[in-house]
């Protein structure tokens, strides 16, 4: 179809003689984001997600001519149609018509002239990745799970920020999670819309929940809307409290405490997420007094940056290896990319020590490196905070430029250029190809013109 598209597709059969149809008609309809999901047989399903995520329908039209319509909502750029019984009598397809849905409704603003072709390239690749997500909620991938999750909404709602601009998409996703916490007003880290709003119970994840303040935060920024951020204020103090009860008496994230929580951060295997969301939540916890201070709550706030000192003074003796300058995480004194990223974004290293950090990591070929562009999101503007302008050009233009090289015309989900057919999922064609969390290179080719768009 030239282009990826979410919606609604509608046609019509007809007869190509004078006879009539004597017999039923069966047709197969295979959508896909990605070539390889045409040519990759789906069956037996090895994958651990629902097989009927995937995009194949079958059809049985009872007479020609006919008028019919594909009844789910579907994303794809290519279609496969295969006719899979009819009778002796001739027939075509009449009409073939799309009905795409977004609500990515404003044009963004055009690049500098000076902007190198790649880099354009990529900057339309992600408009396109959050035009498609942009639903009546910031879905994580139209194809699936076609539902809102906090991690995605933070980055999907930075990178509207310097598009497209729905404001109040921003808005409707925040109090939609605000409204489905559950009991203990922890949130759910993904939520549902149909047949009637729901939560996906008992799913919570620590890291998102806290990423949750740091989007509200950032659409009051954006829009000066004191009043919504003020209504989401107990969100904000509840999250806060809920992380803080994970932590020992000595201030470090406590992996063995139960409830035992899922910490996102990426798709990558072997991956240890301690010494992240430590960092993180001394992000959050700063992140958050900030908009306590915004809104006036310093009061109920007040114990914040102590406690946000703390945890980075106990970040500093447990996962700092002065010695070879990078932060180590767990039981191997794992040495990852985002466990840098976040004790960066934290500021618990200061600004050399983070440069530091990230040059060693980058050079390091036996690193914990991401999995995914979520992932990558984090590592970039880290780079960016580190000054590291030309490295994060370079990350820029190889990683999801290197989706761009292989045909990507919406960005994946998850993307290591070693490994093509990777999948958190057991089955690469149940992957999504137009992922939400993608999108980013958008937010930052438009915000930082200086680097990217000359
Ligand atoms: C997957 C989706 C989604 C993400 C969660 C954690 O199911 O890719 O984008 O937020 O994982």
């Amino acid at each position: 179809f030239g282009e990826h598209l979410t919606g609604y597709l509608d046609f019509s059969l007809k007869l190509l003689s004078q006879q009539v149809s004597d017999a039923p008609v069966r047709i197969k309809f295979t959508f896909a984001e990605v070539p390889s999901e045409l040519n990759t047989p789906f069956d037996p399903y090895p994958g651990g997600l629902s097989r009927a995520w995937l995009q194949d329908e079958v059809m049985t039209l009872m007479t020609v001519p006919i008028e019919a319509s594909i009844p789910r909502r579907v994303s794809f750029r290519y279609l496969k149609i295969e006719l899979l019984g009819a009778s002796s009598f001739d027939f075509a397809f009449d009409k073939l018509t799309f009905r795409a849905q977004t609500s990515a409704k404003t044009a963004p603003l055009p690049l500098a002239s000076t902007t190198d072709p790649l880099i354009r390239k990529i900057n339309e690749v992600g408009l396109l990745t959050l035009k498609e997500c942009m639903q009546t909620v910031y879905e994580d991938g139209p194809k699936r799970d076609r539902r809102l999750w906090i991690g995605d909404l933070y980055l999907e709602a930075l990178a509207n920020a310097w598009s497209y601009k729905n404001h109040d998409l921003t808005k409707r996703c925040l109090y939609l999670l605000a409204a489905l916490a559950n009991d203990e007003g922890l949130l759910h880290a993904t939520v549902l819309e149909t047949p009637t709003p729901h939560p996906q119970n008992g799913t919570h994840c620590l890291d998102y929940s806290l990423l949750y303040n740091v989007a509200l935060l950032e659409y009051l920024k954006e829009t000066g809307d004191k009043e919504v951020a003020l209504d989401l204020w107990p969100v904000v103090v509840r999250q806060i409290e809920m992380a803080l009860r994970q932590y020992s008496d000595d201030w470090i994230y406590d992996m063995q405490k139960k409830p035992i929580y899922w910490l996102v951060f990426d798709w990558k295997d072997n991956y240890d997420r301690q010494a992240s969301m430590q960092g993180l939540t001394a992000f959050s916890l700063e992140k958050s007094y900030e908009l306590a201070k915004m809104l006036g709550k310093e009061k109920e706030a007040r114990d914040w940056p102590r406690i946000a000192g703390q945890i980075k003074k106990a970040a500093r003796k447990t996962f700092y290896d002065q010695k070879n300058g990078v932060i180590v995480s767990g039981p191997n004194r794992q040495v990852s990319y985002l466990s840098q990223v976040w004790m960066i974004l934290s500021e618990t290293l200061t600004a050399k020590e983070g440069a530091k950090a990230m040059a060693t990591v980058l050079s390091m070929p036996d690193a914990c490196y991401p999995g995914c562009p979520y992932a990558y999101h984090y590592v970039m503007e880290t780079l960016l905070k580190c000054g590291m302008r030309q490295e994060a050009r370079s990350l820029l233009t190889s990683y999801w430029g290197g989706m761009v090289n292989k045909g990507a015309d919406t960005f994946w989900e998850v993307y290591d250029p070693n490994n093509d057919e990777l999948s958190p999922y057991g089955f690469f064609p149940i992957n999504s190809y137009c992922h939400a969390w993608s999108c980013t290179p958008v937010y930052f080719i438009n915000k930082y013109p200086e680097i990217f768009q000359r």
